[in-house]
């Protein structure tokens, strides 16, 4: 039996209890983990995550395709912000985009500290979890948050995947966090569309007149994509196997 710890805040990683055998599961639906998915879904070859602008335009000098995004809003230099909806609308078939966000490249920034990374978000849940199970690890699922606090979006998911973890039959919760997110996932999921209206970063997004990412980050399983880091940036593993 594998376990599942929930780490609820970036500022909470360092105290992680579980020590073997572990993979973290780097969870920022909107919009990081999510925009992440949709690039994959439609063709981009590799996402090389990246925590500074300065190193961001490195890249772009490179001759990357590069994605930006901080407090919400596009930075200026940036081929891209940090938009599913976005990504979809064309092919990037054979490209590698470089990525900065406020918190969700932040979050896998610390999970580097570990070699096995993926990412989840609502919309690749199934695709995830059905590679999760064959991967026989302990599974850590990190939270990005918002600037190192709470957020309620993240928590949810969070639950949502230790749920079909669970329901594997493959996984037991470790920690309190985990029994946590499971009850607000139980208590949420017949109304997800209402209950993530009361996130801070719902209402911010919202003000920016984000309605499509807010539309399409809470759709369950609309991605095939298996995320997974492969020492130099993520790559989509459902395409490989
Ligand atoms: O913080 C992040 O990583 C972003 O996903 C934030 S936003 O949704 O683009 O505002």
């Amino acid at each position: 039996m594998n376990t599942i710890e929930v780490c609820l805040s970036p500022a909470l990683f360092p105290f992680i209890t579980t020590k073997d055998n572990l993979l973290v599961v780097v969870v920022d639906v909107l919009r990081a983990t999510t925009a992440f998915c949709a690039a994959f879904d439609s063709g981009i070859e590799k996402i090389i995550p990246v925590s500074k602008l300065e190193e961001l335009w490195d890249y772009k000098n490179r001759g990357f395709l590069t994605a930006a995004e901080r407090d919400g809003k596009k930075v200026d230099f940036a081929d891209f912000g940090n938009s599913p909806t976005d990504f979809l609308k064309q092919s990037f078939k054979g490209k590698q985009l470089a990525y900065s966000t406020t918190n969700g490249t932040q979050a896998v920034e610390m999970a580097k500290s570990y070699n096995d990374i993926a990412l989840a978000s609502f919309t690749n849940l199934n695709a995830l979890s059905d590679w999760l199970i064959k991967q026989e690890k302990n599974v850590v699922i990190l939270c990005s948050g918002w600037k190192n606090t709470f957020s309620l979006e993240d928590t949810l998911c969070a639950g949502a995947l230790a749920e079909v973890l669970e329901m594997s039959g493959r996984f037991i919760s470790s920690c309190d966090a985990a029994s946590a997110s499971l009850s607000l996932w139980a208590s949420a999921k017949n109304s997800l569309p209402e209950a993530v209206k009361k996130a801070n970063h719902y209402q911010r997004l919202h003000q920016l007149g984000q309605h499509n990412d807010l539309r399409y980050c809470f759709l369950l399983n609309s991605s095939t994509a298996v995320p997974v880091w492969d020492g130099t940036g993520f790559i989509d593993l459902s395409l490989r196997e």
